[in-house]
């Protein structure tokens, strides 16, 4: 059994899809971000960096609990543990270099676009331009990369594609005021359709719909997010 730390935000959704593309057996924990809950130590002790997603797997290395935190250690870990979606092993390298673009640049530049458009106080005219162009840099790579293939690696449908889907789903919300945002991306555009296409996103977008997470971007929301901006007096 796997113990799912979710909250409704890109990353956790990857992880939400690989679940529901392999079956494993799992159970959702809410983890209400905006409510601080991130913070409580019991969730600390699954994830020490305080952020979603996280799993326990209780029939993990040995038969023994583990925690693995992070959606790409996650997927990679999920992935290897049931042998599906990992692509063939010649295309290892691929697969690791576009999971950690993903990890490491498209997926932290969309958020920080994110946070500069959507969160962060007016008038940070050049917040905005860096992370927006840096989010869209990182689009275009990844579209230049898709020209000619079905999929990210080996052209067949693996964890790098459910990486991507994360955030892309989200495009929206990444390239602010844009009516079509992924137009740009036409390659872009025809995965995330293709992936959308897929049963299991389906019901990946359905999980954690029975829980009430709280929505308002309040003075507690802020503190909960983003607690470096409230650092405590010396
Ligand atoms: N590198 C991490 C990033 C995780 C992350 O930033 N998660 C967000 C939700 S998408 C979160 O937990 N935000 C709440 C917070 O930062 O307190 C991953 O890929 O899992």
């Amino acid at each position: 059994m796997i113990r799912f730390y979710f909250h409704p935000t890109p990353n956790p959704a990857k992880v939400a899809l690989f679940l529901e593309e392999t079956g494993l057996p799992y159970e959702i924990v809410p983890v209400d971000t905006r409510k601080g809950e991130q913070h409580l130590s019991a969730f600390r002790a699954v994830n020490p960096n305080g952020k979603l997603p996280a799993i326990v797997d209780t029939d993990g290395p040995g038969g023994r609990e583990a925690r693995v935190f992070d959606s790409t250690a996650i997927l990679l870990y999920l992935a290897e543990k049931t042998g599906k979606f990992l692509g063939a092993p010649d295309d290892r390298p691929e697969l690791l270099s576009w999971l950690l673009f993903l990890a490491s640049g498209l997926g932290p530049f969309s958020g920080q676009a994110v946070h500069f458009q959507h969160m962060a106080p007016e008038g940070l005219a050049y917040a905005v331009n860096r992370f927006r162009r840096e989010a869209e840099r990182h689009f275009q790579v990844l579209d230049e990369h898709l020209k000619g293939r079905d999929f990210i690696v080996g052209n067949i449908y693996t964890i790098a594609d459910m990486s991507a889907w994360g955030w892309l789903d989200r495009a929206a919300f990444v390239l602010k005021g844009e009516a079509d945002p992924l137009a740009a991306y036409p390659n872009i555009k025809r995965l995330i359709d293709v992936v959308n296409a897929r049963p299991a996103v389906a019901r990946a977008r359905a999980v954690g719909k029975d829980h009430v997470f709280k929505t308002d971007n309040d003075e507690e929301a802020k503190r909960a997010l983003f607690p470096s901006n409230y650092p405590t007096a010396a």
